[in-house]
Parts: structure tokens; sequence; C-alpha cells
């Protein structure tokens, strides 16, 4: 049975999510789940070596095993022009490795079998003669003159991919020069991954009658994926239906086009028949989109009484083999310039360099907005530096150094126009809602009594929504959104997104948005996303984008639709036009309240009863190009007690204000930051994807690679501040990002706040118990 909450005017109300009565029960459709006749099983081989040259591979014995329908090495991709593929960075990516292989678990040959079992053991049988060549794991390393040249197809000889820069080198340096205080922190962003709960994986299905490939695929951007296979395998455009079915989690994981896909595409031309591919979970962590991997130093320019005048930053991106980062195409270091943050520094200046690795390649995902929590981490981590240099409260340095509320809108000191917000508002509440003032005495008690016990603040901004079009493509595709709405005889509504959600309740707030223009319920909406057959095209689901495009798409597109319900209105009421006026819930007669025809009214007559020479029907198209970005922000506060005797850091509280403009569900905004919050917390004390110094990944799997369960999740508080965007066409902001952007920082100034009367200034993350417990021996503290 489906929920059932007939509530007019859902706008702003906590409707219970519509796909959770599906997905609860066991009753979505996700991509194993997808069985299609004749249907064979592809697994793919993986290099043990981290680079390697490939001497020879002898596939004859797995061809003779049992079930094997047909191997693919890279010379057979390489005879169809298939053995290299474009990364949406402007880069290049192996598919299978032809002449040699660049990272550990990198794909080398794929095969096809009858079942899943027969195509793994044939792996076994294939023969690959590998002569080892010398590991780079150290970006640093890999800059130095003498360090082995891994990408022998680059015209460069070096391991330097790119050099990308913002803001103003000169004014930066004069600020600098006259400087009375400069503070100076290296920070590194370790290597994470997404991990979702559900890896990728596809099921290619084409048939040589109609010439159409459809290819199911676990994707957060349907429409992208299909315009960069038609590119890659040459197929018509219109020939390849894309349908992305319920995605189980994909927190910026699912975006690229991965080397799978065009094995298991090219297999099912081959054969004719569908071919399945499903990672392992090791497959997932060690080949797909990693991210972060930022090694950083940031140096701010103050006065001594605390305000900030120049920030300077200098950052080597480790991109692993190849530059696969999924970033728009023009952002080679995503919006990682959003640096500066929630304070008005007068100048500032970023440089970001990448650079190849022995290591497997990306890198943006893990509810990222494009590097923004990268930056965002820094700054937050960085402004507690300077408020400990000047010995002054941490939320005070905020308070004075703060974007004022009139400032807005706020052109950054590179290059970004803040839409609004108002910090101080947000950071007060924080405080006041966590009791900031008796823990910092409580604080003072327990010090004095040689306990270690810290408080966190991270006050972030976020920006999120790319477009507009003008600034940010992908692959040249402007970066617009879209909605469509189908409104049917009995006022039920379908509507299609370009957008593609992986559990974040489009079902339901998208419906809540169309409801809400055309005067009808949530449960008259029906949702439907990732099927490039009947969805209007848009560039998908990652950066907190949909809300911000989809979302305003979808509020034109109810309000196009509400341009023609109000001439079907007028004719039913036989009146003029321009006497009907909309109430949000119905049209009515200038001046005669009484006399009113619904939505449903209009519905049926579009259908029945149209007025003299206009088109039946009711529906629209909206594509939505926003004309700027939206910058949700918010203040976070972590309070930990730090355990002597192991080193374990208790989360005691966490209080959460977030900042995103008009909330369409508010428990759908707090389940986002619940889940981002504890992926925060993840990063910040649980995971890394450390290498050895022969390429080998360390954390290959659940075992090493930490994923926090219930139990290690602590309790989460949330509030809010409203601040509409003024530029949305309902005033949403995204938010999705927001607690994974704003979280790290908040737990690592904590843990350093409580071990600063050992002269800590900073720790590195993940905090590892290991690692608290290390400097306290450092220090002498043994309990
Ligand atoms: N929302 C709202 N009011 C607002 C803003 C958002 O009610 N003012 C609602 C939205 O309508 C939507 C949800 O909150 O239902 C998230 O919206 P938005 O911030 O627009 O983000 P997206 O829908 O674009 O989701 C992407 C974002 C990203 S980039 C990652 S990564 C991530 C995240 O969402 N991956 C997730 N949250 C996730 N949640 C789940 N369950 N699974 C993932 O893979
Ligand atoms: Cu960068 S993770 Mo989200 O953008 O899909």
């Amino acid at each position: 049975m489906a929920l059932q909450q007939t509530e007019l005017r859902p706008m702003g109300k906590s409707i219970g999510r519509k796909e959770d009565p599906r997905l609860i029960r066991g009753k979505g459709r996700y991509i194993d789940d997808i069985m299609l006749p004749n249907m064979l099983y592809m697994c793919v081989l993986r290099s043990p070596y981290a680079h390697a040259r490939i001497r020879r591979i002898d596939a004859s014995a797995a061809l003779a095993a049992p079930g094997v329908k047909l191997v693919i090495t890279g010379e057979d991709l390489a005879g169809m022009n298939l053995a290299w593929m474009p990364t949406m960075a402007g880069d290049t990516q192996m598919v299978l490795a032809t002449g040699k292989v660049l990272f550990q678990y990198q794909e080398v040959a794929a095969v096809v079998a009858e079942t899943r079992a027969q195509a793994e053991d044939a792996l076994q049988l294939i023969e690959v003669d590998y002569e080892p060549l010398p590991v780079v794991v150290d970006p640093f390393k890999a800059l130095e003159p003498d360090a082995p040249i891994l990408r022998e197809d680059k015209e460069k000889k070096s391991n330097h991919i790119f050099h990308w820069e913002a803001g103003d080198r000169e004014q930066t340096e004069a600020l600098f020069r006259d400087a009375p205080v400069i503070v100076k922190q290296d920070v590194r962003f370790p290597r994470v991954h997404p991990s979702p709960l559900e890896p990728c994986g596809c099921v290619a299905d084409y048939n040589s009658a109609t010439g159409r490939l459809t290819f199911y695929v676990t994707s957060q951007a349907p429409h992208a994926h299909r315009t960069v296979l038609a590119m890659v395998s040459g197929l018509p455009e219109h020939q390849i239906h894309v349908i992305s079915p319920d995605v189980g989690g994909g927190f910026g994981n699912k975006v690229p086009v991965y080397p799978g896909y065009v094995c298991a595409i090219v297999a099912s031309l081959k054969l004719g028949v569908p071919v399945k591919w499903i990672e392992t979970r090791t497959e997932n962590i060690t080949s797909t989109n990693f991210a972060r991997d930022y090694h950083m130093t940031a140096e701010i320019a103050a006065r001594e009484d605390g305000r900030v005048l120049a920030l300077r930053v200098k950052t080597v991106a480790d991109h692993g083999a190849f530059d696969a980062a999924a970033d728009p195409s023009k952002f080679p270091a995503g919006l990682f310039s959003i640096v500066t943050g929630s304070y008005d520094f007068r100048s500032a200046f970023v440089e970001v360099d990448g650079v190849y690795t022995n290591k497997a390649p990306g890198g943006v995902a893990y509810r990222c907005s494009f590097r923004v929590t990268e930056a965002s981490y820094l700054i937050e981590r960085v402004m507690d530096v300077l408020a400990r240099r000047l010995q002054m409260d941490p939320a005070e340095l905020r308070l004075r150094n703060f974007i004022r509320k009139d400032q807005f809108p706020y052109h950054s000191p590179t290059g970004w126009v803040y839409d609004s917000g108002d910090y101080e508002k947000t950071l007060n509440l924080a405080l006041q809602r966590i009791g900031y003032a008796e823990l910092r005495k409580e604080q003072a008690e327990k010090r004095a009594r040689g306990e270690f016990m810290g408080i966190g603040i991270s006050t972030f901004t976020e920006i999120v929504g790319a477009g507009p079009g003008h600034t940010f493509d992908i692959m040249g595709i402007k970066m617009f959104d879209s909605a469509q709405i189908r409104v049917h005889p009995t006022g039920k509504v379908i509507a299609r997104l370009g957008v593609r959600h992986q559990g974040q309740g489009h079902e339901t707030t998208f419906a809540q948005i169309i409801a809400e223009e055309l005067g009808l319920s949530a449960d008259d909406v029906l949702i439907e996303e990732g099927d490039t057959d009947t969805a209007p095209y848009g560039l998908g689901t990652y950066a907190s984008r949909s809300t911000p495009t989809a979302g305003g798409a979808a509020a034109l597109c109810g309000r196009r639709i509400r341009e023609k319900a109000r001439k079907i209105a007028a004719h039913l009421l036989e009146v003029g036009e321009d006497d009907v006026i909309w109430d949000g819930l119905a049209f009515t007669v200038k001046g005669l309240p009484g006399r009113s025809v619904s939505m449903k009214d209009v519905a049926f007559a579009a259908y029945t009863n149209v007025p003299e020479g206009m088109e039946p029907g009711l529906e629209a198209t909206y594509y939505y190009d926003p004309p700027n970005l939206t910058f949700p922000n918010g203040a976070y506060i972590a309070v930990v007690d730090i355990d002597k005797g192991t080193g374990a850091v208790k989360v005691r509280r966490f209080m959460a204000v977030d900042d995103c403009g008009n909330v369409i569900n508010p428990m759908i905004v707090e389940g986002q930051v619940h889940g981002g919050l504890t992926e925060g917390f993840a990063i910040a004390f649980m995971q890394d994807i450390p290498y050895d110094a022969d390429g080998n990944c360390l954390a290959p799997n659940w075992m090493d690679y930490l994923v926090p369960t219930s139990l290690d999740t602590p309790h989460w508080e949330t509030d809010r501040t409203v601040t509409p965007s003024p530029h949305h066409p309902i005033g949403a902001k995204g938010v999705g990002e927001s607690p994974n952007v704003g979280s790290p920082a908040a737990f690592v100034n904590a843990v350093v706040d409580a071990l600063s009367p050992l002269g800590v200034e900073h720790i590195d993350m993940p905090i590892f118990p290991w690692k608290v417990w290390s400097i306290l021996r450092e220090h002498g503290i043994d309990e």
C-alpha cells in the first residue's frame, strides 16, 4: 500500500517519502535485479601491479573454459579504436590496458560467460606476462625531475597534469608583506571513497535487428552518459536508450563512465545478447572514482585584532593514473576557489597543480560539491590556527570576520557572487543551542583536572547549483536542467526531470514543488527520473544541483502549465482572462470569490472542452538555466572527550545549524544532514585509502576501509535558519552536500582544541585512536 498524504499546499511540509514503501520493503529495482533472456555475465581481470609493462596476454585457456563466450583484451579494443576513452576532465583513460598498466586493480581483460562463476573462474586462466616498472605513489616525488614518466601516451614528458589559479597574486603578496600576523599550515585531505552500498554495474543489451542499444546502468547522470556513449561508441544517440533504475547510493561514485561499461557494451555488440557486469566491493573501492587526495598549504595574513586580510593557498592534487575527475570542463580544481569561505578577505590567491601517480584514477566524488569539501575544511582549520595564535576564541574570530548580511550579493576575491546569507545569526543560534559559554566553563574545569575535552566550530559556505550554463559545461554541454509536466484528464500528473536521484527523495520533494504550483496534493504527482527515452535532457544529480536547477525547472514548468490553465479557466468561468486570479488552490474570479474552478476541472476541460482554436492537452517542458549558483551555509559545533588510556575520541554532542534557503521538505533535509554528517564523521575519524611504496592499495575492502555503523555514529542535533536565495524560483538552495562539506573541520577542530594544552596545532585526518594515543604518550601522558 502506498502512503496517503492528500494534503494540499505541501510546500515546506514534512510529508512521508513516497519512495519508501517501495524501497523499504525490498520492492526497489536495482541494477542487479535486472534479468533479461539469454543474458551473459562479464567479469574483469585486474592488474596486480601498480606499474608494469605488459609483454604478452594469452587468453586461449580462458576462451576454452566452460561457458566462456568471449574474452576481450586491450588489443581487441584497440582494433575498434576503443582502447582509450575520454574523461570528463579532458584527459583520456585506458578502457583495457594496452602496453602497460598504471595502477593496481587496473582493468586488463574482460571475460563473458554463461554464469558469473564461470566468468570469474576463467579470469584465473588468462596469462599475463608483466614486467614491473618503478612505482610512484607520492605526488611530490612524481613532480621531481628524475621521476619515472607514467603517461607515455602524452606529449608532455612529465607527471604534471595542470596548473590552475584564481584570485589576485600581486595584491595578495602586498597584503602579506605588510601584515602584522601570518599563520601557515600544511593540511592533507586524505584519499577517501564514497563507497555506496550498491557498487557500480550495468546491463548492455544490443539488438542487432533494430540497431538499438538499451543500457541499464547505476547512473547519476543518464543523459550525459548517453551522449558520452554515443561519442565513444559511434552509435547514433537516439539509438542508445539509457535507463538508470533505482540507485542504491551514489555520492558522486556514479557520475563517471567506467571501463566496465564500455566492455559490456562491446561484448553485447559482438555477441548480440544482453551482458551484465556488476562490480565487487573491492573493485568498487580500488578502481572507481575516489575523492580528495589534496595536499594543501594555507597562509592567512591578519591584523593583531584578528581581522583577516589575505589568504594564500598552494595545493598538490593527486589524480592517480588518469585525470578522471568529474568536474565541469573549465574547472580542473572544481570550485576549490570558494576557499575564502564565510570571511571577508580583501584578497586571495589560490593555486592547484594536478599530478599523475600510480594510483586509481579520479577524483571528485563523495558529497564533495566539486572540491568544496577540501576548500571548506582548509579554511575552517586554518581559521582555528589563527585563533589559537592570537589566543582568541574561535567563535569570536569568526564573528569578527564574517561577510555581513548587508554585504550580499557579496563579490568574493576569487570571483564568486554569493547570493545571500546571515552568518552571524546562524552561528549565534548554534552557540546558543549548544550552550557554548557553559561548555567553555566546563572545559576549563576539566583542563584544570588534566582531562581533554574539546569544542570545534565550523562555519562554512557552500556553492552549489551548477549552471549557470555560461560558466559551467560538461564536454561543451551547458549545465542547465529540465522538467516536463503532463496533467492528465482526471487531474493526475506525471512529471519527468533531467536529474536522477539516488536516495535524496526527489519522488517526494519534486512532487511537492509541482503540487504546490498546481494546487494539487503530492499524491497526485508521479515523479519519474532516469530514462533517457522519456525524460527531457538534463545533466544529472550531483553537486547538490538538483534543487537549484531541476527544482527551479519544476516550479517554472508548473507556472507555464498555469498560464494555459488560466485561459481554460477563463473559458469555463465565462470571464475574460484578466479577471481570473490564482489563489494558490484554484482559479477564482476577481471580486467574486465564490466562483472558482480547480486545476482538476481545468485538466478535464483541457481534453474535453477547450476554448475555440486552442490546442488541447495540458503539458509543458521547461529548461532552466539558473542565473547564478546558490550559497547554502551553516554553523556546526562538535564537542568531544578524549580517553587518555586509549586515545579514543567520543563525540559527545554535535549541533548542526544549516541554511539552505526555503525548505521544501524539512524531514528530508534533516535526513540529508544526518547522512552527510555521518559521512563527515567517517572521513574525520575512520577513512583513508593508503598505498604502500609498491602501489599496493591497503584498504581495498570494508575490513580496512571503514564505513560507520549506527553504533559508531554520534547523535545529531539539527536546527536551521532561512535566508532564501533571491534568484531561485522558490528561494531554495541545495543542501545534500553541506553536512559533508562543513563537518570534518568541526570534528578536527574539536580534537585539536582538546589537545591544545599540549601545544598541538593540527592533526591530519583520519584521526584514528592510535594517532591521539601517540600524541598523548609523546607528551608524557600515560594513564
Ligand atoms: N531539499 C529540500 N529543500 C531545500 C533543499 C533540498 O527539501 N532547500 C531536498 C531536495 O528536494 C532533495 C534533497 O533535499 O530531495 C537533496 O537536494 P539537493 O541538495 O538539491 O541535492 P541533490 O538532490 O542534487 O542530491 C545530490 C547530493 C549529492 S551531490 C550527493 S554526493 C549525495 C546527496 O545528495 N548523495 C546521496 N545525498 C545523498 N543521499 C542519499 N540518500 N544517497 C546519495 O547517494
Ligand atoms: Cu561530488 S559527490 Mo555528489 O556531487 O554526486
